[in-house]
């Protein structure tokens, strides 16, 4: 079959840097700001050590906890798992920008975002093992207002504008309260970005100057589709049709990521208008335990994310600014435990009751759900009366 895309398309090189990429920290660790990074130096100085040392801290536990539920998947205790790997900055980054009072949108992949807002990884554990059909109740505080994960891509932005929408008509946004007003993040990749949904999103959050940050991890690929079949022109710049002021951060610097959202959803907050922001970071493990990327893509490819690892390079800046040998052990001791804990926890699970799964179908009672509980108890029963 003649292809009529370019071949050329075909792959997750690593782009180009364009004018407005905001960099702090070069690939090798040390501070180097691109000219568009610059201008937000002022919000990294203002970082304590233990504030950089936490950065690195969560990095690393994100990427252990990754490692060991993608591990427990291929040992047949969960049904599927995305693993983050490789997307670390980009998440931790935004999830520490993000204020106490803001509501936060994931896509599926976003494990570390939600446990630095408070939810337990086993919540997440469960929904991939097929135990729960949500994972958390967004409004149990301990969960930080993190809404629960969203497989139908492109669904949440929906959700997230539309809950924007209603903290400017609730008017707990825009009073010019930064420690009060509240803003929406919502998570979402690059393949979403073609989905409609997104789309529809973006037009209504400008129409309303939602208080909202689109933050788009571009990591190359959507599942074997690059990045370079679904937009020919860098995805933060399509923000301008919408009308909407736009970000392009690399999303494997730690420092540049957290900056840069903060910033966005400060002026989102102030009832400036949505933002968004395209995070430039690289898959750098399979789409999901489901899939295998050297169906399409290179070693060569995978070698050069590889030298821009996240984790590395923030290992180096720490390093250079005298962070000590036991700190690194430390945190490398953390990883190991918090992945522990999520062995142990996720192989005690017990299976939920069966009619629990029509209890949250519908916030009301709903006469279809009574009538499948009521099926499925004759159905049990039946077994009953056979035995008898
Ligand atoms: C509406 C819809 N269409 C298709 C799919 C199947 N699907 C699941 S993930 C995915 C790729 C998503 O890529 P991207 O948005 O870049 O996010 P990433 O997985 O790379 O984080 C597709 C096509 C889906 N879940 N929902
Ligand atoms: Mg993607």
């Amino acid at each position: 079959m003649t292809d009529i895309l370019d071949p050329s398309d075909r792959t997750g090189a690593v782009p180009e840097d364009t004018a407005d990429l905001v960099r702090i920290l070069n690939t090798d660790g040390t501070l180097a700001p691109t000219p568009a990074g610059e201008a937000f130096l002022s919000l990294i100085e203002a970082l304590s050590d233990f504030d950089l040392e936490e950065f690195y801290r969560d990095m690393v536990v994100s990427r252990a906890l990754d490692v060991q539920a993608t591990n427990l998947q291929r040992q047949g205790q969960l049904a599927l798992w995305p693993p983050s790997f490789g997307q670390e900055a980009a998440q931790v980054g935004s999830a520490h920008a993000a204020r106490a009072q803001d509501h936060l949108f994931p896509s599926y992949r976003e494990h570390i975002v939600t446990k630095i807002r408070g939810v337990d990884p086993v919540d997440i554990i469960r929904l991939m093992r097929g135990l729960s059909h949500g994972g958390w109740d967004p409004t149990d505080p301990k969960n930080g207002n993190t809404n629960i994960y969203t497989l139908v891509l492109g669904s949440q932005t929906l959700h997230a504008t539309g809950f924007a929408m209603g903290l400017t008509l609730g008017g707990r946004a825009g009073t010019g309260d930064l420690e009060r007003d509240e803003a929406v993040i919502v998570y979402y990749g690059d393949g979403a970005s073609s989905q409609g949904d997104v789309h529809e999103a973006m037009v209504f959050a400008a129409s309303y100057r939602t208080p909202e940050v689109f933050f788009l991890q571009n990591n190359q690929w959507a599942i074997s589709v690059p990045v370079r079949r679904q937009s020919r022109s860098p995805l933060y710049q399509r923000a301008a049709g919408y009308g909407m002021p736009s970000y392009q951060v690399d999303g494997n610097d730690v420092l540049a990521s957290f900056a840069v959202t903060r910033q966005a959803l400060d002026e989102a907050r102030a009832g400036d208008g949505p933002r968004a922001i395209e995070a430039v970071t690289y898959r750098r493990g399979a789409h999901t335990t489901s899939d295998d990327p050297t169906k399409y893509r290179t070693s060569e490819e995978e070698e050069a994310w590889a030298e821009r690892d996240p984790i590395t390079r923030m290992r180096a800046f720490l390093q250079a600014r005298g962070a000590s040998e036991a700190f690194f052990e430390d945190v490398e001791e953390e990883g190991r435990s918090v992945a522990d804990d999520l062995r142990t926890r996720t192989t005690q699970l017990e299976a939920p009751d069966a009619p629990s799964m029509f209890t949250h179908v519908y916030t009301d009672d709903h006469p279809l759900m009574a009538e499948q509980r009521q099926w499925l108890a004759d159905y049990e029963a039946s077994f009953e009366e056979g035995r008898a």
